[in-house]
């Protein structure tokens, strides 16, 4: 155990700022991290909150980071921010939101630029949990947008997914035929205080109704009005319901094995692309077969396959993409 990972386990929360930066530059540090920390987590429950932009996502988030606070609980919150790390529009936006708790020791808050990651949820995410879970945290809420198919990574992070809706959302029902319906554990249908919310209740439930014999857990469809808090212990009170059925039906235990087999095969498969990169960048050889390729001297697929038979192993020039880089 290193002296970083004792720090970060007493709850030190400028380790735990530092642990995170580490991570997403990629650091090998932040992966010894991880490995020192891994048995000491397990204890955070984390909630994932998606939905269309503007569904008052950031408000809910604000308002069960204040019941959660309440009760004494440790909690933190990852903005996953789709949009450019230059405009921060959303970022900015969240913060306002959320100022209240920026002051609070028992709060940490971070956002996750996506960049151009395609599937909606940055596989450091993952490690972030896990960095906040041995930090001491209760409950991790993760706030994702949801605009379709891109949405469905939050099922690879978060225990508990909450989907999000306003009554305006006029392309929800667009929203719902893209995928994002198979995801929900409880259905959220906010700003309750405006016209259409029992339509739009009324639209999920009949979207619903379609399959729902095979399922054990039935998503429930909760009405709430985040921004004056009305709801907001209900929906809580639903969320520790589906922990429990998960806990109760030994799901939860699949669920997070079946994470972690996803995490370390995505780990393998984006350590070699970066690497790979890094090698086009700079090999003689591999910049000679790309020179060829660009003049019709060779074909781009055949010559790969060629190429992945023949620079193989340990000491070939892709030997070095499995070497452990320190
Ligand atoms: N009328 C009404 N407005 C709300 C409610 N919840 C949030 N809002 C407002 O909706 C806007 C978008 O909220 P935000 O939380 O940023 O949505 P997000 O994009 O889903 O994170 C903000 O102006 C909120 O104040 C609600 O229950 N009723
Ligand atoms: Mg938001």
């Amino acid at each position: 155990m290193t002296e970083i990972s004792e720090q970060l386990l007493a709850g030190d929360r400028r380790i735990l700022s530092r642990v995170i930066s580490q991570l997403e530059r990629g650091a090998p540090e932040a992966a010894q991290v991880l490995k020192a920390i891994d048995h000491h987590t397990g204890g955070a429950y984390t909630v994932g909150i998606t939905g269309p932009p503007g569904a008052g996502k950031s408000t809910m988030v604000d308002r069960l980071t204040q019941l959660l606070r309440q009760e004494g609980l440790k909690v933190g919150i990852i903005g996953v921010d789709p949009t450019s790390p230059f405009t921060g529009g959303a970022i900015l936006g969240d913060r306002i939101r959320m100022q209240r708790h920026y002051l609070d020791d028992g709060v940490f808050i971070r956002s996750v630029a996506t960049r151009g990651h395609t599937g909606g949820v940055p596989r450091i995410v993952k490690g972030m949990v896990r960095l906040l879970d041995a930090w001491g945290t209760d409950v991790v809420l993760v706030e994702t947008v949801g605009v379709g198919q891109s949405e469905l990574g939050i099922m690879e992070v978060a225990d508990t997914v909450l989907v999000t809706m306003m009554p305006e959302s006029g392309d929800a029902i667009q929203t719902l035929k893209a995928g994002i319906m198979e995801i929900a554990d409880i259905y959220v249908v906010n700003k309750s205080d405006r016209d259409g919310a029992d339509q739009m209740a009324a639209a999920i439930r009949a979207n619903l109704g379609l399959d729902s014999s095979h399922r054990d857990w039935d998503p429930p469809i909760l009405k709430t009005q985040a921004l004056s808090g009305e709801g907001m212990e209900a929906l809580w009170s639903k969320v520790q319901e589906h922990r429990d059925y998960l806990a109760s039906s030994a799901k939860l235990v699949e669920l997070r094995a079946q994470r972690r087999k996803q995490e370390f095969l995505e780990a393998v498969e984006e350590e070699v692309g970066r690497r790979l990169k890094a090698l086009v960048e700079g090999d003689p050889t591999l910049i000679a077969m790309l020179e060829k390729v660009a003049g019709k001297e060779a074909e781009p697929f055949s010559s790969a396959i060629d190429f992945l038979a023949k620079f193989n192993g340990p000491t070939g020039l892709l030997g070095s993409l499995f070497t452990k880089e320190d």
